[in-house]
């Protein structure tokens, strides 16, 4: 049976031709599949639990429906969805994944990430990430009324926009080095990872063995998944259609 792959998706109220693309997909294309691993910015944003709304909740109960038919479905938290937590896979039945995790599929060894880490150019957003990763910083913020955590979050969420629309386009890509030091730590050939929204399957060379890097896409106009069925990967995308 297939496991697929998915990063990104940014889930938000804002874009609800994003999240009935996603329920479709769980009742189409993800039941050809045991697994369902999701590596990152699965939601746009989320400062605690305790904000989940009507939008969440159908979105946890839809995971639920899908893990409930014997499937499994993996959460590895990215960039903005870092404070969902063991509670959320609880109420949908997923496994919590460290990032990185490897895995290994019909004998194949894969590293999963979701890819911010990666992009060790980016000297802002990984001072933003040390600070926002604290345990003790975190464990203040989701001590604050969630009017307060809302604040802050749009305050971060406006600046990041700006900032972000400044940067060069290279910085905010992963760098060579770092992924060829990750691959070799954890002794593997296939890395896997989303985040840059630069969908495509790298080769890389690692101490001259041929390697490969399979970057997921976002979901945007079009969805982006990676199946793999029987030792071989395929990065497929269906069109989004707007509402
Ligand atoms: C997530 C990003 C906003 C990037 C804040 C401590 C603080 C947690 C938080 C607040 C923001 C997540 C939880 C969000 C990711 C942004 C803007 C840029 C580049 C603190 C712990 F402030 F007290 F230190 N946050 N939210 N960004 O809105 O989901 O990843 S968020
Ligand atoms: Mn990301």
């Amino acid at each position: 049976m297939p496991s697929l792959f998915i990063s990104d998706l940014h889930l938000m109220p804002e874009r609800p031709d994003v999240a009935r693309a996603f329920h479709g997909f769980l009742q189409g294309k993800a039941l050809e599949a045991e697994s369902l691993y999701i590596l990152g910015d699965f939601f746009e944003y989320w400062i605690g639990d305790d904000a989940m709304d009507s939008f969440h909740l159908e979105i946890a109960e839809a995971l639920l429906r899908y893990t409930s038919t014997g499937r499994h479905v993996f959460f590895m938290p990215g960039n903005r969805d870092f404070l969902v937590g063991k509670a959320f896979c609880r109420k949908t039945g997923a496994t919590w994944l460290d990032d990185p995790t490897l895995v290994t599929l019909d004998e194949t060894p894969i590293l999963l990430m979701h890819g911010d880490s990666l992009c060790t150019l980016d000297t802002g957003y990984l001072r933003f990430r040390r600070i926002v990763r604290n345990p003790l910083i975190q464990w203040l913020f989701n001590h604050l009324p969630l009017r307060a955590r809302k604040r802050i979050a749009e305050k971060l969420r406006t600046k990041s926009r700006d900032a972000g629309s400044a940067k060069p386009l290279t910085i905010m890509d992963v760098t060579p080095e770092a992924v060829s030091d990750i691959m070799q730590a954890h002794q593997t050939l296939t890395l896997v990872h989303g985040h840059t929204h630069r969908p495509a399957t790298h080769a890389v060379q690692l101490d001259d063995i041929p390697a490969q890097r399979i970057v997921l896409g976002d979901w945007d106009k079009d969805g982006w998944y990676l199946e793999f069925n029987k030792g071989h990967f395929n990065l497929a995308h269906f069109p989004i259609p707007s509402l």
